[in-house]
């Protein structure tokens, strides 16, 4: 088998085509974005007709998904921390209804806020639905979860979550294939009921979900992704390949050093956090006996096989202190158990090798300071974007109805909320736009504006809109049409070249749905539009259409490449 360069979350999607993947499923969000992009790529899922294009939101790619694995095949979906809650719904009630081919929800979360809106920590979504957590240390694992991940998947019958963070995603390491296996036929369900959820079937397949719960145990106890290392024990067990662990030498195994005298320390590190540990050791020769998790739920037996041996327990978990609250009973004052929780770790933010190697009484190695030449830039919007434009003529205009009546959303417009321009006054979540207008305008005020992308409002606003058309609210949304999905790199927006017959079909009335040219010549007629519509009692769309300009480059640079090499 070959080894391969791999960002981590390329290393998930080769994982999944390998594991005999017959489609993925996604909407685009940041760490998450390039598993589907890499599908998107590449030659081999082409040939092997793995489906792959984008989804209108996480929760239709999630239903997908679960569609694909009724049909017998092996599917996956994935989505940022965020888009999980878009899917919540289907999410949960996929354990319930369970699977027939193998179905892995990839969700890579983003501690420290690079580029969401929280750090929620997937894990206890995971852990709510009642199913299998894999977290890779590496982007190695990061391979072999998602390709084992299908197996556990349909051993169980119940889907399995995958979960990483921004840094294992966006890293690269080389990554060992494994054996090509062949797609699943397509085979319906044994139970044709089982993916009714009537609260009759549902009742029983929830029974089912329970009973299946000592299994997964179980299994996580034996998971060669929960490994026992005792006390300087890393660097004979990690030369060793995974597969070649004995499972005795590497969980079981009694040492001496466990049995008479406490270690001082014993340390659980969840993931990523075990990479981080072993920066601090590059010897690989931590003094303390380690408890390396990559596979939830719990492994009981040797996490209380480690707080026998150990005075204190030192969690690391990049994330919430998610296993760290399952150890510490909140009424329990002994201080065995160190983490989050009692700031030996900071509570919020990523973790790294630094604050692990404090967090160890370790003497930090500072590094170099910041040359002078490197200033800190905020981000702004592309010059010659449209959205300036939009803004420009949006701030002129509402400056005669008064401030703070413009609800936003998420992408490049977002901007807005900086200076110059200073348009909007809320981002919450997507589609939070148009139901926040249509709310602050039950309210009272008016206008009520909501500003919202393309790609956000065929993810979430089209039925926050259906419920402005429903009472006749009075809010004027404007859907800053540019062709694309640019915040996160453009993909392509489900809204390109429909958004008219969109808004007209949930009701909005045609001559209330007004398409301007985002330039600075048609400023006035922007305005002028832009007054008519905020004066109007009812609900009008109004569609500034221009495209991203870093797509057009983008095209344009392609269109030349292909010129010369023809
Ligand atoms: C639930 C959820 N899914 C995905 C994302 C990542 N994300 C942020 S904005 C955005 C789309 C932006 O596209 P559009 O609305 O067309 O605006 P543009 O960036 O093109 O201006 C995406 C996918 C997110 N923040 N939340
Ligand atoms: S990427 Fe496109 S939409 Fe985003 S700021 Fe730049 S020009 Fe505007």
């Amino acid at each position: 088998m070959q080894k391969q360069l791999l960002l981590g979350a390329e290393a998930v999607a080769q994982g999944a085509i390998d594991a005999g993947m017959s489609g993925v499923y996604a909407y685009p969000g940041t760490p998450s974005t390039e598993i589907t992009e890499y599908v998107q790529n590449s030659e081999f899922a082409s040939d092997r007709k793995i489906r792959s294009q984008w989804s209108v939101n996480e929760k239709t790619a999630m239903e997908a998904a679960l569609g694909m694995s009724y049909a017998g095949k092996r599917a996956m979906v994935c989505m940022k921390h965020v888009g999980l809650n878009v899917a919540a719904d289907a999410f949960i009630n996929s354990a319930i209804t369970g699977v027939n081919g193998g179905l892995v929800v990839a969700v890579a979360d983003d501690p420290s806020m690079h580029s969401s809106q929280n750090e929620q920590d997937s894990r206890f979504f995971g852990k709510f639905a009642m199913i299998p957590i894999l977290e890779p240390s590496n982007q190695q694992e990061a391979y072999d979860m998602a390709y084992v991940g299908f197996d556990l998947s349909e051993k169980f019958k119940i889907p399995v979550m995958l979960r990483f963070t921004t840094r294992l995603s966006h890293s690269r390491a080389g990554v060992q294939t494994k054996e090509i296996k062949e797609q699943n036929p397509l085979t319906y369900p044994e139970d044709p009921i089982q993916f009714v959820l009537l609260p009759s079937n549902a009742r029983k397949r929830y029974k089912g979900l329970l009973a299946v719960q000592e299994s997964i145990e179980v299994d996580s106890e034996k998971s060669k992704y929960n490994i026992y290392y005792k006390a300087s024990s890393q660097a004979e067990l990690d030369s060793a390949s995974m597969d070649e662990i004995p499972k005795q030498s590497a969980s079981g195994g009694r040492n001496d050093n466990d049995k008479v005298s406490k270690n001082s320390l014993g340390i659980i590190a969840c993931g990523i956090a075990y990479n981080y540990l072993m920066e601090n050791y590059p010897e690989r020769n931590c003094p303390y006996p380690i408890l390396k998790l990559g596979q939830y739920p719990l492994p009981y037996s040797n996490v209380r096989r480690l707080l026998n041996a150990c005075e204190k327990i030192l969690v690391l978990e990049d994330g919430y202190p998610f296993v760290e609250e399952q150890l510490k009973d909140y009424l329990d004052k002994s201080g065995k158990i160190k983490g989050r929780l009692d700031g030996t770790i900071p509570r919020d933010g990523e973790l790294n090798p630094d604050i692990v190697g404090k967090a160890l009484g370790k003497q930090l190695k500072s590094g170099r300071s910041i040359p002078q030449i490197v200033v800190n830039r905020p981000p702004e919007l592309c010059s010659g974007c449209s959205h300036r434009d939009v803004y420009l003529a949006l701030n002129e205009t509402i400056k005669e109805f008064g401030k703070q009546k413009v609800f936003s959303d998420i992408g490049c417009y977002t901007l807005g909320a900086l200076p110059p321009w200073n348009s909007i006054n809320s981002c919450v979540d997507m589609g939070a736009s148009i139901t926040m207008a249509k709310g602050a305008a039950d309210a009272g005020v008016r206008p009520s504006v909501a500003v919202i992308g393309d790609s956000t409002f065929t993810h979430s606003g089209m039925t926050a809109l259906l419920d402005c058309v429903y009472e006749n609210t009075s809010v004027t949304v404007i859907i800053s049409d540019n062709a694309t999905t640019a915040m996160t790199g453009g993909q392509e927006s489900h809204a390109t070249g429909r958004l008219e017959e969109i808004c007209i079909g949930l009701g909005v009335k045609p001559e209330h749905v007004r398409i301007l040219t985002p330039l600075p010549k048609y400023h006035d007629e922007m305005v002028k539009v832009l007054r008519e519509e905020l004066t109007y009692d009812g609900v009008s769309v109004i569609i500034p259409r221009r495209e991203c300009i870093q797509t057009v480059t983008r095209s344009k640079k392609e269109q030349k490449v292909k010129e010369v090499s023809n």
